[in-house]
């Protein structure tokens, strides 16, 4: 069964910022898909097992942007 979670990231201007996000989310063990739009801000992360909210977030720290659950 896999879950997605939406967040909203702020910051974001172009495609090497989707890219940067995406790198980091997806060295977070179960996560199958990222989808990530600078155009709207919106980040969705689908996992095959429940994953942390606190690692995304810092994930999306770690890559240099803001993020908050939506
Ligand atoms: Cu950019």
């Amino acid at each position: 069964m896999t879950t997605t979670t939406e967040y909203q990231v702020t910051g974001m201007s172009c495609g090497h910022c989707e890219t940067a996000i995406r790198t980091e989310i997806s060295e977070i063990p179960g996560v199958t898909d990222i989808d990530v739009s600078a155009a709207t801000g919106r980040l969705a992360v689908t996992t095959d097992k429940p994953v942390d909210e606190t690692a995304v977030l810092a994930a999306v720290d770690e890559a240099g942007y803001a993020a908050v659950r939506s």
